[in-house]
Order: structure tokens, then C-alpha cells, then sequence
């Protein structure tokens, strides 16, 4: 990535420039206000602090390679061959850039000059916060034709900072392992997680050399991540699992200092995929780019299908839900003081943004179906085809809607309902089978455990378009039980449980069961996945039974201990557990329902591209990447991680 500042950038730093607001106690304190949580998501939030500076100096040019190296006592290395930190003392404080950097909170980021810097948000609370919240960190910076460095501990340096040698090179180096007083849960980087991110990263900023070590024992990989073709290859390797439609399109436009870059490639599936990116930073609750960018493309399709008499005059236009069906589209942009709002912080605030990317969108877009006339058709009579099911589904909702309202209650009734009326105590169980269903009727707690029986298979959601979806019976159901509407209807307000749960059978059905209901939130009622109401729940693999004790075991490993701890004599009594069914009420209870003993697996989705991969596979057309991926992931496949 360049830009038109990135000489001034260049020469245009010194240590003067460094706010200076506060020192680390308060990080070490509470960590979670600065990083979230102290669990897995906060801990990889340090590697990504790190890499984020190492970003910002491949953003103005200055660098094109990144090296990330997870250690085998998990300690991590990032290194890149940027400008290094400055190393210069600052004015006022009178020791080294590099030490203010990371040991004075809020020191870093806050220059002026060009750049297009990760700002606000999640990110960017900067380089001292990992400091705090390590062991130890060392920097190395190599920089005009010397190698400095400085080691902390515990946030403090415990050195000041020395030249140790000499070097051609230039980069920075930051060595650092978490503090396991501070990650009490785990210190354990999650390398798939790592190299995700990276990955995206490297799609994100076309030409950036991003490497991976993970050298653990038991990991051990090198991974190397270079898009020449940036978000268009992005772009090519969602669809890689999916039947497209056409080249995919391309176009990169500056205005007013905002830098755009989209992507599109059209597939003949129903549902859309549209990532959104500003500095980098995914805005997974969108936006005023987003929002542009969609309103330029239904008028793009609109009017090119009106100028072509693609629908007549009479008729209504296209929606956007319908001219996005099939999309797969990424649309990145930088801009100089990004705006992040919403919950999550995910969402951009610019105003006038939203202008810039409408126009750079309509213009690229009508270009293109201008010079592919035969694209452009494929691509409205999708548009229009998906505007028939809409139809006939409003039709068919509008028809359940009048029928329940003449019945006492709009209810299903295969649910047996919880008395409670507080959705945040309220749990939602969907059992497969009847026979489950009514263990977990007798055995619940019906304070607060609602029951909702599945009898088979709901459809595939990945083959259906939304009137066949609506049609089914168990679909209605699962709907009208939850509460909060589907798609754009969507009121999260409205779920009547905060915990919803899916409870299959341990076999090949059960899995199967699983991850349709699975796809199903995922496309129709994904809010409800990112507010962590989803969870799987975990029966028992195998019952234990000596004399009158009783113990379950939820894997095979544990069942060996158990085993071991009872010893061989008298030989207990191992039974496994094929389905939901072999336990009674209370043992239902007992191992999977109870709150004092059960565990549940929280859905979420960490990684939208991986969760896209994982369905558009599991779910779609093609077989052999099916095949290749249930084998790659069959060992855990228990843990859904979306
Ligand atoms: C492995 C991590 O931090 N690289 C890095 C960081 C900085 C610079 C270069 C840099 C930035 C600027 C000027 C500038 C940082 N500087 C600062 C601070 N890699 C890594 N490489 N010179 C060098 O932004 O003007 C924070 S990060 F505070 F100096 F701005």
C-alpha cells in the first residue's frame, strides 16, 4: 500500500510527538477494561496490538514483511522491516521513544501527519497494554545501521534501553509472553485463530508478505500469506466451494483522501456474504460505507434493468435483499481518522463516507454490467427470480400471521414453555426426537427450561430459498418459539430465551441435525450467534457404574481416568451412550440440563470467512470439498466453533 504521504511520513517523526497521559498500574489492575476479557478473546488481542503497528507501517509504505512466531513456551515474536520505533528521547521525559511507547498508556498512535492508522475501537489501545499485561517483553529495533534493545518485566523496564550491536537492517522486534497471573484461564495461543487473522490481513493489504511459525510441538507449521490480488483473491477464495457466475470484479478509487477497494463475484447461491473493512478492522455491525456501498449497487442493478426494459414499467424495483442474493463481496477502505461506533465498536460512525462510497461503487458497477451484458442479465434474473420467492413468502407469513392471531395463544404446541417471562433467565432446549423431548419434559426445570421437541430434519438452508424455507412446519416453529423474526424482521429485543440450546444425539444424525439448525442462525438469525445465546449442549458419552455410584464421562480420555481412579476390581459397568434417549429424566438432568453440573459449548463466530467456508462446504453443492473437510476436521468436530 502507498500513498501520497508517505515521504512526509517518512521523515516526519520524533519522540516530541508522543502524548503523555498516564502510567501501567491501572492496565494490571483491570485488565479487562483495557483488552475485554482475560479469557482466549483477550489473549489473542495482544499478538493483534502488536502486528497492528507492524500494519500501520505497511499502510504508508514503509514496510512489506511480517513475521509472527509463536514459541514453545508460548511467548511470541512480530517482527517487521519498517522505520523501527523511534528510539530518540523524548523532550520531556528524557528517556528513549521506544520505552514511553511501552510503558506510558495511550503514548503511542497519536501523531500527527498522513497515515491511515488503526485508531479507537477494540484495537489500538496500544503497545503498553501488552507490555502490562506480560511476563516479560523485549524490542529489538534496528535502525540506522544499529541493533537497540530493551527488556521489560512485568510492564517495568528492567533496563534502560542499549545498542547492542550493528545491522543493515531496519524493523522492529517485539518478543513477549503473556502473564498467566493476568490469563488465568489459558496463556495458550489458538493458532488457527492467529493465522485466520493473519490470513485476512494479508488479503486486506495486496503484496504484504505475512509469515507464520507456530513452533509448539504438537503445531509446528509454516504459513506463508501473500495476495498479489488482494480482496479480489479474498473474494475467490469464499467462492472457492461455490458455483460463480462470472469474473470476479475489481476496482480500487481514491476520493477525498478515502481510499476504496471492492470486490464482487456473484454465485448461484441464496444467501450473501458482503465483509466490510475500515483500516483494516473488520465492521462487522457495519456501517456508513457499507451502507453506500449497498444503496449504489441495488440502484446500479435497478436502473440498468429498467434501462434495458428487465422489468417493466408497472412493476415494482428490485430490493437490495434480492439484488444481493448470491453475492460475495468485500469492501475495504482506509481513511485518515476512522469513526468506530455501535456495541461493538464495529461499526463506522464517517458521515462522509457514505457519499464517497456510493459514488465510486454506482460508477464502477454500471461501467462494468455496461461491458458485460450477458453478467448483468445472469445477475438480475437472480434478482428477480429472488423477488418472486420474497413475494410468495410475505404471501405465506402474512397467512400464519392472521391464523395464529384467532388462536388463544400464538405458540407452537410442541413447545412446553418455561413460566418464567424474563428472557435472561429463560432456556430454550431443541431436542432431537420425541423420545428425548420427553425426558427433557419430565426432567427440566420448568421454572425456567423451555422444551422444544424436533422431530427430523429441518431443511438445508444452503439449498433453499427462502419461500420453501418458511414452508416448513419445524422451521415455523423454531421461529415462532424464539420470537425475534428472521432476516431484516430481525429484533433481537424480542428473543424470548438468552439461551438457546441445541441437544442432538452423539451420532452421525445428531451432528448432522446440529449443523443445520446450526446454518440456519447463521443465515437467518445470526445477531442471535454474536450475542452468545447459541450453545450445544454436552450429554455424557458414557455412564460409569460401580455398586451404587454412578459417574458420567464426556470423553474418552475421561472415561480411561475414571477407569484408572476405580481401579479393576469389582469391574465396573461401562455403558455408551448412543442417543439422548438411553437416559431417563433424571439422568437427562443429572449430566446435561442441571446448571451445577452441566457444561454447554457457546457458539460463536470468531472468524466470518472460516464460518462461510465451514457452511457453504458442510451445506453446499460441491461433494469433494465436503469430503476433505469433515476429514480434515472429524477429530473435533464436537467443538462447533464457527
Ligand atoms: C513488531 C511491532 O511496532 N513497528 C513499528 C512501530 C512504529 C513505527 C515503526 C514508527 C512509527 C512512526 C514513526 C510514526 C511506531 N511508532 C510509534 C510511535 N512493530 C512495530 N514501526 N517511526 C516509526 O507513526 O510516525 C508507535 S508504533 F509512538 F512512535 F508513534
Amino acid at each position: 500500500m502507498t500513498n501520497s504521504n508517505s515521504q512526509e511520513n517518512l521523515q516526519n517523526y520524533d519522540a516530541s510527538k508522543i502524548e503523555v497521559l498516564e502510567g501501567l498500574d491501572p492496565v494490571r489492575k483491570r485488565p479487562g477494561m483495557y483488552i475485554g476479557s482475560t479469557g482466549p478473546r483477550g489473549l489473542h488481542h495482544l499478538i493483534q496490538e502488536i502486528v497492528d503497528n507492524s500494519v500501520d507501517e505497511a499502510l504508508i509504505g514503509a514496510c512489506d514483511r511480517i513475521i509472527v512466531t509463536i514459541h514453545e513456551d508460548n511467548s511470541v515474536s512480530i517482527e517487521d522491516n519498517g522505520r523501527g520505533m523511534p528510539v530518540d528521547n523524548h523532550p520531556k521525559l528524557d528517556i528513549p521513544a521506544v520505552e514511553v511507547i511501552f510503558t506510558v498508556l495511550h503514548a503511542g498512535g497519536k501523531f500527527g501527519g498522513g497515515g491511515y492508522k488503526v485508531a479507537g475501537g477494540l484495537h489500538g489501545v496500544g503497545a503498553s497494554v501488552v507490555n502490562a499485561l506480560s511476563s516479560w517483553l523485549t524490542v529489538t529495533v534496528w535502525h540506522e545501521g544499529k541493533v537497540h534493545q530493551i527488556r521489560f518485566e512485568e510492564g517495568a523496564a528492567v533496563d534502560r534501553l542499549k545498542v547492542i550491536g550493528e545491522t543493515d537492517k531496519r524493523g522492529t522486534l517485539v518478543s513477549f509472553k503473556p502473564d498467566p497471573t493476568i490469563f488465568t484461564e489459558t496463556i495458550k495461543f489458538d493458532a488457527e485463530i492467529v493465522a485466520d487473522r493473519l490470513k485476512e490481513l494479508a488479503f486486506l493489504n495486496k503484496g504484504l508478505y505475512i509469515e507464520f511459525n507456530d513452533e509448539r510441538p504438537e503445531e509446528h507449521v509454516k504459513e506463508v500469506f501473500c495476495y498479489k490480488g488482494g480482496i479480489k483473491e479474498f473474494v475467490e477464495s469464499i467462492n472457492a466451494n461455490k458455483n460463480d457466475l462470472h469474473p470476479t470484479f475489481y476496482v480500487e478509487r481514491s476520493r477525498d483522501e478515502v481510499e476504496v477497494e471492492i470486490s464482487i463475484q456473484y454465485t448461484d447461491a441464496y444467501s450473501e456474504t458482503i465483509l466490510t473493512y475500515a483500516n483494516n478492522i473488520p465492521t462487522h455491525e457495519g456501517g456508513t460505507h457499507e451502507l453506500g456501498f449497498k444503496n449504489a449497487l441495488t440502484r446500479a442493478v435497478n436502473d440498468y434493468a429498467r434501462r434495458f426494459n428487465l422489468i417493466k414499467e408497472n412493476e415494482s424495483n428490485l430490493s437490495g435483499d434480492d439484488v444481493r442474493e448470491g453475492i460475495t463481496a468485500i469492501l475495504s477502505i482506509r481513511l485518515k481518522e476512522p469513526q468506530f461506533d455501535g456495541q461493538t465498536k464495529t461499526k463506522l460512525g464517517n458521515t462522509e463516507v457514505r457519499g464517497i462510497v456510493e459514488g465510486i461503487t454506482y460508477d464502477n458497477i454500471t461501467t462494468f454490467f455496461e461491458e458485460n451484458p450477458s453478467i448483468s442479465r445472469k445477475i438480475i434474473d437472480k434478482a428477480i427470480l429472488s423477488a418472486r420467492a420474497r413475494d410468495a413468502a410475505r404471501k405465506a407469513r402474512e397467512l400464519t400471521r392472521r391464523k395464529s392471531a384467532l388462536e388463544v395463544s400464538a405458540l407452537p404446541g410442541k413447545l412446553a414453555d418455561c413460566t418464567a417471562r424474563d428472557p435472561a433467565v429463560s432456556e430454550l432446549y431443541m431436542v432431537e426426537g420425541d423420545s428425548a423431548g420427553g425426558s427433557a419434559k419430565m426432567g427440566r426445570n420448568r421454572h425456567f427450561q423451555a422444551i422444544l421437541p424436533l422431530r427430523g430434519k429441518i431443511i438445508n438452508v444452503e439449498k433453499a430459498r427462502l419461500d420453501k424455507v418458511l414452508n416448513q412446519d419445524e422451521i415455523r416453529t423454531i421461529i415462532t418459539a424464539i420470537g425475534t423474526g428472521i432476516s431484516d424482521d430481525f429484533d433481537i429485543e424480542k428473543a424470548r430465551y438468552h439461551k438457546i440450546i441445541i441437544m442432538t444425539d452423539a451420532d452421525v444424525d445428531g451432528s448432522h441435525i446440529r449443523t443445520l439448525l446450526l446454518t440456519f442462525f447463521y443465515r437467518y438469525m445470526q445477531p442471535l450467534i454474536k450475542a452468545g445465546y447459541i450453545y450445544i449442549a454436552q450429554p455424557p458419552l458414557y455412564s460409569i457404574r460401580r455398586g451404587r455410584r454412578q459417574l458420567y464421562a464426556y470423553s474418552d480420555a475421561e472415561r480411561d481416568r475414571i477407569l484408572e481412579e476405580l481401579g479393576p476390581r469389582p469391574a465396573p459397568n461401562v455403558q455408551r451412550y448412543k442417543g439422548l434417549g438411553e437416559m431417563n429424566a433424571e439422568q437427562l438432568w443429572e449430566t446435561t440440563m442441571n446448571p451445577e453440573n452441566r457444561t454447554f459449548l457457546q457458539v460463536s463466530l470468531e472468524s466470518a470467512a472460516r464460518a462461510e467456508e465451514m457452511f457453504t462446504t458442510l451445506m453446499g453443492d460441491k461433494v469433494e470439498p465436503r469430503r476433505n473437510f469433515i476429514l480434515k476436521y472429524a477429530k473435533d468436530f464436537r467443538n462447533v466453533d464457527i
